[in-house]
């Protein structure tokens, strides 16, 4: 039978849904609501892109589903509490992400402040249960600032200063907020499942980087061309916030074939799997027609 993506997708985010409630503190507990606040905002959507390429990663490389859940779950806590500063007023002061109003809307600033700091440090509890030092050190230096803050700060001044429109402040930006998160989820997964040999990370390490600027691009592309109710979230605001993206610095035709061209190239770097490579690779594929 052929390998269907919606299904494959359904069944994954629903897998993640459920690791997700298991090892997300329970509301019961004192005080209640910094638990409520980080189950509001795990639970307000999202695709779950992330801990679903963990797993992707950790099967392609033989490894057991189950053994790498924790690292899946604690990528997306981490990814939850960048989405909930991001969206505070001191940084892009939005109220709505995921279709539904933003942290700090519901629970006020000081607690989405905290529910985003807690589900960082959770991360990492979960994450030294996994007795492993490399991933660990692979998962906080792409969240640290030589990673995800590294492109966050980076982004922010390059809005107050609009005098570079550079390319390379561009990529420095994009590898660094979104890639790098991504590709920790792939390397993460990799080694969870036991990668050994060199040759299986460098793969990974390859197919992670084009993915990562893949999704970037099309994200970019998504805020002019998306439609609010499937993002669920507000378009144009790239454009409104004078923001550097592929589209304001290549046009959205050349956007379009330089994400084409990194989604080739992420299929291309998996052919030393074979079949396992297919879900991997329908992943990138699917960035081409997404939606949200
Ligand atoms: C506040 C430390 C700190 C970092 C923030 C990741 C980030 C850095 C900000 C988020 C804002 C943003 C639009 C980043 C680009 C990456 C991106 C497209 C995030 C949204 O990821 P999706 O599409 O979201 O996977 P869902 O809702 O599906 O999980």
């Amino acid at each position: 039978m052929g390998f269907n993506l919606n299904s494959y997708m359904a069944e994954r985010q629903e897998l993640i849904n459920r690791g997700l409630d298991k090892y997300l503190p329970i509301e019961g507990d004192y005080p209640k609501e910094i638990a409520e606040a980080m189950r509001y905002s795990v639970f307000a959507g999202g695709k779950r892109i992330r801990p679903i390429l963990v797993l992707a990663a950790c099967e392609i490389v033989g490894g057991n589903l189950q053994n790498a859940m924790k690292v899946a779950c604690s990528i997306e806590f981490i990814h939850t509490y960048s989405l909930i500063h991001d969206d505070l007023p001191a940084m892009d002061d939005d109220d709505i992400r995921r279709g539904i109003p933003t942290c700090h809307i519901i629970y006020g600033e000081a607690l989405a402040i905290l529910a985003g700091d807690a589900l960082l440090t959770y991360a990492f509890e979960l994450l030294a249960e996994c007795n492993n030092v490399d991933l660990i050190k692979e998962i906080s230096i792409a969240s640290g600032p030589k990673g995800m803050i590294a492109g966050q700060v980076a982004d922010i001044l390059a809005e107050r200063n609009q005098n570079d429109k550079s390319k390379e402040l561009l990529e420095y930006i994009h590898h660094n907020k979104t890639g790098a998160l991504i590709k920790a989820s792939v390397i993460s997964g990799g080694l969870i499942g036991g990668a050994m040999h060199k040759q299986q990370l460098q793969a990974l390490n390859s197919y992670a980087n084009h993915f990562g600027l893949a999704f970037q691009i099309t994200d970019d592309i998504l805020d002019l061309e998306g439609d609010f109710a499937e993002l669920g979230k507000k378009i144009g605001s790239d454009e409104k916030n004078q923001k550097l993206t592929y589209p304001l610095l290549y046009g959205i035709e050349k956007s379009k074939k330089m994400a084409l061209d990194n989604v080739n190239l992420a299929c291309d770097n998996l052919k030393i799997f074979g079949d396992k490579a297919v879900p991997l690779i329908s992943l990138a594929k699917s960035l081409l027609t997404r939606r949200s």
